[in-house]
């Protein structure tokens, strides 16, 4: 998402082919009672090891691990939607803080220390503080959610994420009725970040994302702890990382230090960088083009010189169903 050159990402007409049989956008079964139903998972371990591919997954730490046995387990697969291998997942990255291109964060994030962790609650609610991680997250039940992951640049994913529902947090920290926004803040920590050293960085850290706040509570939002049954990569944003899956990807911000009830709308760090090319609200929206290229088609990775795997976009990401009424009355044209 480097403002000023067109990303590789982006589809060439070359690739583009057109997909007759999309499958069902109804994936996401009646809202969340699905996953609140919480099956058994029948084997967590092979399941884990085939998706990870010979990749050696980080350790688990030991506030996570009690987590994993409780975890409410859904199925593999979203509506014939192919899960995403964890190799590109977690090796074809937008993470600015580690560096502008996409084999950046997977080769520098390591270096990351994410324990001990603590995230800052502030602003319109009733329970501000500094919370440690693992006190902040024990009263919750760890749910995996299979969502498709769709980057501004054009490119998309299915991604299995460990997590639970932002609103379970918000609700315990209890925001004020001045409370319409929330602001989420990234670690800056340019001893270990070096995006964040390189002079050519044209972001001002730390960075910064905001939702309303009836987004911020809508039940696919996600905070994310982890991914494919495991902990979070560091290169994927751990060790806490948001997701809102109707979104482009970089409203989802990783590795958070700070969350902020807010009675304004905040700063965000794409829309300040370039206005006209990334707004608040940042919506998938295939009717909407960026600037610079259509946002009609999406590459679905992984891909290749025999697969282009190019498929249209849906609205909201094909969560419409779920989230459109968020924003009755408003042109999406205008507030992209
Ligand atoms: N702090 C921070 N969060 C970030 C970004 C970033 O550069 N810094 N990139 C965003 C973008 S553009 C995308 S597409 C997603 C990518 O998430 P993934 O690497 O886990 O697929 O992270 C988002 N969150
Ligand atoms: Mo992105």
């Amino acid at each position: 998402m480097l403002i000023h050159i067109t990303p590789r990402s982006a589809c060439r007409s070359s690739e583009i082919t057109t997909e007759t049989a999309y499958l069902s956008r109804r994936h996401f079964m009646a809202g969340t009672g699905l996953l609140l139903a919480g099956a058994a998972f029948p084997s967590l371990a092979t399941e884990t090891a085939s998706r990870y591919e010979g990749v050696t997954p980080a350790p688990v730490p030991a506030w996570l691990a009690p987590k994993l046995a409780k975890t409410q387990w859904r199925t593999t697969e979203v509506s014939g939607e192919a899960i995403t291998p964890f190799r590109d997942a977690s090796q074809y990255n937008n993470f600015y803080e580690f560096g502008p291109e996409k084999r950046d964060p997977a080769t520098h994030a390591h270096q990351l220390p994410t324990e001990p962790w603590s995230l800052i609650i502030d602003g319109e609610v009733a329970k501000p503080g500094r919370y440690a991680l693992e006190d902040l997250f024990s009263p919750f039940t760890l749910q995996e959610r299979i969502y498709r992951m769709r980057c501004v640049e054009a490119w998309s994913m299915v991604i299995p994420w460990l997590g639970f529902p932002l609103a379970e947090l918000l609700k315990r920290v209890e925001p004020t009725s001045s409370a319409h926004y929330v602001g989420f803040e990234t670690l800056n920590d340019p001893e270990h970040m070096p995006g964040i050293r390189s002079r050519f960085a044209l972001i001002n850290w730390p960075y910064v994302e905001g939702l309303r706040l009836d987004e911020a509570m809508h039940p696919l939002t996600l905070l994310a702890v982890g991914m494919y049954g495991r902990v979070l990569p560091n290169q994927n944003g751990a060790p806490l990382r948001l997701v809102v899956p109707w979104k482009y990807g970089f409203k989802s911000i990783k590795s958070i230090v700070r969350i902020s009830l807010l009675s304004t709308q905040p700063r965000t760090t794409w829309q300040s960088m370039a206005p006209q090319e990334y707004g608040f609200y940042a919506n998938v929206n295939p009717d909407v083009s960026h600037p610079r290229w259509s946002q009609a088609q999406e590459r679905r990775l992984p891909n290749g010189v025999f697969s282009s795997n190019v498929r249209p976009t849906l609205v909201f990401n094909g969560y419409a169903d779920e989230v459109a009424s968020l924003y009755k009355g408003m042109d999406l044209k205008k507030d992209y």
